[in-house]
């Protein structure tokens, strides 16, 4: 067994977190290692970046601080949990990465590519998820899923144009690298969403095995 790093990507709301315990289960069955993680945040240091970044504020937070303390986070994350996990053959489930940045920061903040290439490049080196499954659903179903859990964060606050903008920048970046990208539907009633998902499995477990 090598180490495969899996990542769960979406609009808000979408079903990661629910989707990823699903599909950690049906993986810890087949006796792989796995590790759950999220972005922003994953250790204690990046858990308190996380908590600058989601936390409503006076002052408004400009664009670029915004980006680079997801990377900052992301730079922790990396060398606390997800190389370590990888270097020992686990399998690693994150709950956003990278193409988060691309679809927030770059989709609907409006950074351009480059600069957010750049520091992928900076900070993780080669390190790209080698499977992404993005969980598509119309913003508004995603949106009424995070408001019925209650008060808003910073991200959840904003409009349906930035919305639909980090929607369809998932979409763009799934079509032009199928071989890493899997959208499901997410809309669909649960059990129907996790059938999807152990569909897949059969590809997941081929790619572990590797
Ligand atoms: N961000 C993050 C950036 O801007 N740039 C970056 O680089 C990164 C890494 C993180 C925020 O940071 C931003 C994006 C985010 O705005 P977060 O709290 O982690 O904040 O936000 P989300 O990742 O969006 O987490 P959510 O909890 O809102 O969404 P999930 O995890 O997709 O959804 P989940 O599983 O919690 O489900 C939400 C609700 O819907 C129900 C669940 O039971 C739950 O109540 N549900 C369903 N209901 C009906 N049918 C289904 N199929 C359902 N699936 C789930």
């Amino acid at each position: 067994m090598s180490g495969l790093f899996i990542t769960l990507e979406g609009p808000e709301g979408a079903g990661k977190s629910t989707n990823r315990e699903y599909l950690a289960a049906r993986l810890r069955e087949q006796g792989i290692e796995v590790v759950l993680s999220r972005e922003p945040g994953g250790t204690p240091l990046a858990e308190r970046i996380r908590e600058l970044l989601l936390t409503p504020s006076d002052e408004s937070m400009a664009s670029d601080t915004e980006l680079l303390l997801m990377f900052a986070a992301r730079a922790q994350h990396l060398t606390g949990v997800i190389r370590p996990a990888l270097a020992r053959g686990a399998v690693v489930l994150c709950d956003r990465f990278t193409d988060a940045t691309y679809a927030y920061q770059g989709g609907g903040r409006g950074l351009g590519e480059v600069r957010i290439a750049i520091l992928e490049d900076f900070v993780q080196g080669p390190l790209r998820p080698d499977l992404c499954l993005v969980f598509d659903l119309p913003i508004e179903v995603g949106l009424a899923r995070a408001a019925a859990r209650g008060r808003l964060d910073r991200f959840e606050q904003e409009g349906s144009a930035f919305f639909e903008a980090v929607r369809q920048t998932y979409l763009r970046r799934a079509v032009a690298s199928p071989e890493r990208y899997r959208v499901l539907d997410a809309a669909q009633p649960l059990e129907a969403v996790q059938r999807d998902i152990a569909a897949l499995l059969p590809d997941i477990l081929e790619r572990c095995r590797g």
